[in-house]
């Protein structure tokens, strides 16, 4: 039996032979760059693809022709983009700056196609975005795209978009104009166009193996028995029948079908699909559905350690072939779910879908004890590590608390997902929002919300509350510790947008009400004080101008702080040296605070929102949904 370390050795020596054969010549300059990183990396590797594919045969094989392909990427890698490996190695916590501000759009909706887009960056650049998602751009069915999560061929841009050139002079200019891009790395299925999916329709016996599919109904149902449906509005259970009979594996639409990464093969050809989108110049990828990417008879199959692993070993790809490249999670399950994909050596960054989850809860009820009790509990995450801040994604909101959080302030989760439900779906008394409900499972009771921002918050019902709700919400996205991001848009009050109804391919998908067109003439208004538009725009400058000349808001260590009032909200962010008291108000009526609260702060201090003072000694009163940033 060989001890790990000789293990390790004989891998390596394999791997190295395999790649002599080959023809891999490792005596330039650029070869011995990934050799270094290679020789650090290489452990990590091998014990992952050890304990994820180490009873296949040809295990080793795999992980040669893995580092053999990962090696060609490196070498293709453009000149700049090793420059931005080498000074982001050199300040690996850039992303950590108060100065970050993240936005996301879609390429089409917002301004046509690629080249288009570029005429946006000098605006971008004005209200200080730093980090620009684009949803997804690859090429993808026509109609049954999943509004692009459905990707076809992860080497070319849809053709309306662009070409591929385009997404490369785009992304040099966003870097050159000081923005990291951002796009999705859809991992964890293929569309049904994808080639692979084409040939294992054929039963070509190969590519059959990317994917899960079953000859019968017999494994189906084993895996549907404990298995979430999750989008239940397009088929039951999680598997589809395909034209030849078969079963295959779709946890999504019927045409997104599940990749199959049990297989080594799989992992590999992914690898390659991952590293060559980051040699167009993306800087991050949003890493879709990580929850889903492994499964295992008798289980959930969401969130598996496995899943972790997997992405442990995407990662070192990346550390040695693409190392500016950062992961962003996307996990909108449990929280306890959620933080266990976030680590310096899985996923850096992660959505925050509970803190934005219970925005929207503190709003609906104008009390914060679920919120405070998250910020206390689940807010703080590795040093290294951050979250994204968000208001609303281009999907619907999911009421992803904790049950057994809620259940401590004898909440019942059920009941309260409901009324949550309810009262953005605008089915309950006095509900200020114009929200639509989205994939309700009869058989479950399940039900999430659409809506924008300004529909939701009661801008579109023109209840006198709607502006400041909006900037409370954006305030504690912009201040909890992370980057935050904008729904392009929302920055000058886009409102829902009903025509999906009657486009083939979104009439079913309500999220698509909160995928409005960019609202040009919202825009144009922006500058004008007496409009809607020009007022929230304003607003939201403001919040963006002090956050980025506040230190304390960089990084994420942040503590609670118990106003003992129960509408509001309170938190305190410490980065660089500086203190700030953040103190948000969810009701609809002024609330006072205790000076007892302030005996350990400073007696005076200013709100680096509006530059208002404050003599707290005396006691802090609030308006209505008003939110300071006391330093
Ligand atoms: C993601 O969302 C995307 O954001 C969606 O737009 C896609 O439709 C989907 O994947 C499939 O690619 O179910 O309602 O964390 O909540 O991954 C959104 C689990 C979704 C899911 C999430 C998924």
């Amino acid at each position: 039996m060989l001890s790990i370390t000789q293990q390790l050795k004989a891998a390596e020596s394999y791997v190295f032979a395999t790649l002599a054969e080959a023809g891999v010549d490792w005596d330039n300059a650029d070869a011995r760059a990934f050799r270094t990183r290679f020789d650090a990396e290489f452990p990590r590797l091998f014990n992952l693809f050890a304990k994820l594919y180490g009873e296949h045969e040809d295990c080793l094989d795999h992980l040669a022709t893995l580092i053999g392909q990962s090696l060609a990427c490196w070498q293709a890698r453009p000149d700049d983009l090793k420059g931005l490996d080498l000074s982001r190695e050199a300040q690996p916590d850039w992303f950590q700056s108060n100065k970050m501000l993240g936005a996301f759009c879609y390429v089409d909706r917002y301004a046509d196609d690629l080249i288009r887009l570029k005429d946006h960056v000098p605006y971008f650049t004005d209200l200080g975005i730093t980090y620009l998602h684009l949803m997804p751009l690859f090429d993808c069915p026509a109609e049954n795209s999943d509004g692009g999560y459905a990707v076809s061929s992860y080497r070319d841009v849809r053709s309306d978009l662009g070409t591929m050139e385009d997404l490369r002079d785009l992304a040099k200019t966003l870097r050159e104009a000081g923005i990291s891009l951002v796009v999705d790395f859809v991992f964890n299925h293929t569309s049904n166009e994808h080639e692979w999916a084409r040939k294992a329709a054929q039963g070509d016996p190969e590519f059959s193996d990317y994917y899960w599919i079953f000859e019968d109904r017999r494994m189906p149902d084993a895996y549907e028995r404990t298995v979430r449906e999750v989008f239940p509005d397009d088929h039951p259970g999680a598997f589809v029948q395909m034209e030849d009979g078969r079963w295959i594996w779709t946890t999504f639409h019927s045409f997104q079908w599940d990749l199959n990464y049990s297989n080594p093969a799989v992992f590999r050809a992914m690898s390659q699909e991952m590293l060559s989108l980051a040699n167009q110049g993306v800087d991050l990828i949003r890493m879709d559905a990580v929850a889903f990417i492994w499964k295992r008879l008798g289980t959930s199959c969401e969130s598996l350690p496995e899943a972790h692993l997997l992405l442990q070993a995407f990662n070192s790809v990346c550390r040695m072939a693409a190392p500016s490249l950062l992961f962003k999670s996307e996990a909108i399950v449990h929280p306890d779910e959620v933080v266990s994909y976030i680590d310096p050596k899985e996923c850096p960054i992660s959505y925050n879908p509970l803190l934005m989850a219970l925005g929207w809860e503190a709003l609906a009820t104008r009390k914060v004890e679920l919120i405070n009790q998250a910020i206390a509990r689940r807010q703080p995450i590795h040093p290294e590590c951050a979250w994204v801040n968000y208001v609303r994604s281009h999907d619907d909101i999911g009421w992803t608390f904790a049950d057994e959080d809620a259940a401590e302030f004898g909440i019942v989760g059920f009941e309260h997902r409901r009324f949550l439900n309810a009262f953005y779906t605008n089915r309950f008394d006095g509900s200020f929002a114009r929200g639509e409900p989205f994939q309700f499972n009869p058989k479950t009771g399940d039900c999430r919300v659409c809506g924008t921002t300004a529909s939701l918050t009661g801008i579109e019902a023109g209840d006198p509350g709607g502006i400041d709700r909006m900037i409370l919400l954006y305030s504690i996205a912009f201040s909890a510790g992370g980057i935050p991001l904008i729904s392009l848009g929302d920055e000058v009050g886009q409102l829902n947008d009903h025509s999906y109804k009657d486009h083939p391919g979104q009439a079913g998908d309500q999220r698509w009400v909160g995928r409005p067109m960019r609202p040009d003439g919202l825009y144009d208004q922006r500058d004008d004080h007496t409009t809607t538009a020009g007022k929230i725009f304003a607003r939201m400058k403001q919040l963006i101008d002090a956050r980025r000349s506040a230190p304390g808001l960089s990084g994420n260590a942040i503590r609670s702080f118990n106003t003992q009032n129960p509408h509001v909200l309170g938190y305190v962010r410490n980065g660089e040296g500086q203190e700030i008291y953040v103190l948000a108000n969810f009701a609809d009526t002024p609330q006072n605070l205790d000076p007892q609260r302030f005996l350990e702060t400073m007696p005076r201090m200013t709100d680096l929102i509006t530059g208002e003072a404050f003599h707290v000694r005396t006691g802090v009163s609030l308006g209505p949904h008003q939110t300071v940033w006391l330093a």
